[in-house]
């Protein structure tokens, strides 16, 4: 099953970085501003099989992408967040399961952190930085999405290594 997941967000928010760090691992420290529209895929195991994301992330306010299945909307978790904006989004896309994602929680954030309360049990405070929380806007949507609330991601099997036999001479 592979499901279109809109990752939107104000500029700077880290959304590229949380991708990359989901993809590759790899963090990113500089700041590269994305002008297109950028498609990434992503695989999550579960018991039940593969789940795969096909995650776009726009910078485009007023996108008309369609067959979108489900939401991250991303903010800097050590800025006030402006509720007209985040509001516009929970209303357009009302219908679908939208996890509202305050990044960057390493920096501090203390003083914006009680915005985790706003939007109830659809808000999550992760770091991209130190991979704290970091699959949980993931692991909300794929459970929104199976409709098993109960749904855990569970790690990819490593490759093993091939066995070498020593035969001595
Ligand atoms: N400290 C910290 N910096 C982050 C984190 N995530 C992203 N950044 C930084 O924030 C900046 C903007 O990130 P980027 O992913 O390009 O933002 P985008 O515009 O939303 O795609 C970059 O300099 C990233 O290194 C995080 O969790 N913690
Ligand atoms: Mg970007």
């Amino acid at each position: 099953m592979i499901y279109n997941i809109l990752l939107i967000g104000y500029r700077e928010s880290g959304k590229t970085t949380y991708i990359n760090r989901l993809s590759t691992g790899e963090f990113n420290p500089h700041y590269t501003p994305t002008t297109s529209n950028i498609y990434n895929v992503l695989d999550f195991n579960t018991k039940n099989g593969i789940i795969k994301f096909n995650v776009i992330e726009t910078h485009d306010y007023d996108n008309n992408i369609t067959n979108i299945d489900g939401v991250i909307l991303m903010y800097d978790c050590n800025f006030k967040v402006n509720n007209t904006y985040i509001n516009y989004y929970l209303n357009k896309y009302k219908n679908l399961p939208v996890i509202v994602c305050g990044n960057k929680i390493d920096l501090g954030g203390e003083k914006y952190y009680y915005e985790e309360r706003l939007y109830n049990n659809y808000n999550v405070i992760i770091s991209s930085k130190s991979n704290y929380h970091f699959e949980k806007p993931f692991l909300y949507l794929a459970r929104h999405l199976t409709k098993d609330l109960n749904l855990e991601f569970i790690a990819m099997e490593a490759i093993e290594p091939p066995v070498v036999e020593y035969v001595e001479e």
